[in-house]
């Protein structure tokens, strides 16, 4: 990658064959572009004067044309005409500014701007995006794998797939006896993606059947594989706070590297319960969108990872805050990275691995070959950890001819009920 060629006295200077003039930068327009390899994908473009482009994620799971809508008419117009290097001033017009603040929706379209703006910064810079929030904390980020099985024997013959493949963390979820489907487990044994085309379809949901199984999991898993590798498991909201603590209690023996979201994410204090009976570490907040989100969860010190990701919790700006207010307080960072983070979402991700001290772990579930047809990434997996390249900002390009060929489909996240038929959370 060529780097800047020529320096003038005004302050202009030449990158690749283009005259950046550093004392003014204006954005002129952005796009939205919506696509489907395999899963659905919103991501924003921002152009400059200076022809230098920024790429943010702006994808919602299910929710996807709410934030177009937002950004299309709304947040778009306007940007024109702000200086994109402004990422902490443009970020507040967005949150501080507007009345109608915080929420999924809102602040999807809010982190698609903010990864935006940094991505033009470290392009016209000329520096990867780790360079320019603290440079580089460690040389590689450890990910975490995801193992589902329909069965106990699937899931430890997963898990053991996933060992195979170098990772020393793995995240598992298996089918429960009795309930006909479950979360993270995919029916035809192909990688699991809980979107359906269409309307959501609705599930089934037994939690004493979960609790009952669940430790009966992490037994047989620590039988097989031994103390060595990390173990995760995502309770998806699914507990109430003595459920939960009855949960993680029963699963420290097993020393987990984390249980995910045991309680809901909007009930704090229920956390107070689950700390009062284990020690099992737990990690919050995927669905979150603000440090507001995190107040007491953080400063009462219930939890000891923070999910938050990049592309529903106000994009880099916000995530460094949030991530230096978990510091403060000894709690690590876990940022979601399921597959519907679009390869933007997980690099800028990647970028604040690299760069915080509070580093925990990263999700990581690989999207199939299909989006890499559209997205050029700058991220590579070896032996357990993630590695970014020093591409300038951001480092992930789209094509735009790629993903024209694989036009929006309605997919939505499933309803749950319980057996009886109350509804339930997903
Ligand atoms: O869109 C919903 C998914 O991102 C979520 O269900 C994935 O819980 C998840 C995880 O931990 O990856
Ligand atoms: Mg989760």
């Amino acid at each position: 990658m060529a780097g800047i060629l020529s320096v003038f006295d005004d302050g202009s200077c030449t990158v690749f064959s283009t005259t950046i003039n550093r004392h003014a930068l204006k954005i002129t327009d952005a796009k939205v572009i919506v696509c489907n390899p395999g899963r659905n994908f919103v991501t924003l473009k921002i152009y400059t004067d200076q022809g230098i482009y920024g790429l943010g994620d702006a994808t919602l799971n299910g929710m996807e044309m709410a934030v177009v809508s937002c950004l299309e008419n709304h947040f778009i117009p306007a940007l024109i005409g702000k200086d994109p290097r402004n990422t902490e001033d443009i970020w507040h017009y967005f949150y501080r500014g507007s009345y109608w603040k915080r929420g999924s929706v809102t602040m999807a379209a809010v982190s698609a701007i903010d990864m935006a703006l940094w991505d033009i910064k470290g392009k016209m810079l000329q520096t990867p995006l780790y360079n320019l929030i603290g440079g580089k904390s460690r040389d590689r980020v450890l990910v975490y794998a995801h193992a589902g099985g329909a069965d106990l024997n699937e899931a430890v013959e997963k898990t053991g797939e996933a060992i195979e493949k170098g990772f020393s963390a793995v995240r598992i979820q298996c089918g429960i006896p009795g309930i006909s489907h479950t979360y993270g487990v995919s029916g035809d044994r192909k990688s699991y993606e809980p979107a359906q085309k269409g309307l959501p379809v609705e599930q089934y949901w037994d939690t004493p059947s979960y609790l009952n199984f669940v430790p009966r999991l992490f037994e047989k898993v620590r039988q097989v594989y031994g103390d060595a590798i990390h173990l995760l498991h995502d309770v998806h909201h699914r507990c109430t706070p003595v459920e939960a603590a009855r949960l993680a209690n029963e699963l420290d023996p097993y020393h987990l590297f984390w249980i995910e979201d045991p309680v809901t994410g909007e009930l704090q204090e229920g956390l107070r319960l689950i700390r009062k009976h284990a020690v099992t570490p737990i990690a919050i907040g995927e669905v979150f969108n603000t440090v507001y989100d995190y107040t007491t969860l953080v400063t009462e010190q219930l939890i000891d990872y923070v999910r938050m990701p990049v592309s529903h919790g106000g994009g880099i700006t916000h995530l460094l805050k949030v991530a230096a207010f978990a510091g403060i307080y000894h709690i690590h960072t876990g940022f979601h990275g399921a597959t519907d983070l679009s390869p933007v979402s997980l690099a800028a991700s990647l970028h604040v691995d690299m760069a915080l001290n509070n580093f925990g772990i990263q999700e990581y579930m690989p999207h199939p070959e299909v989006v890499n047809e559209v997205f050029d990434t700058n991220y590579r997996f070896d032996k357990g950890y993630l590695h970014i390249d020093d591409t300038p900002g951001i480092g992930v390009d789209i094509s735009e001819e790629h993903a024209a060929k694989y036009p929006f489909s309605t997919a939505s996240l499933p309803v749950n009920r319980k057996t009886d038929g109350t509804l339930f959370y997903w």
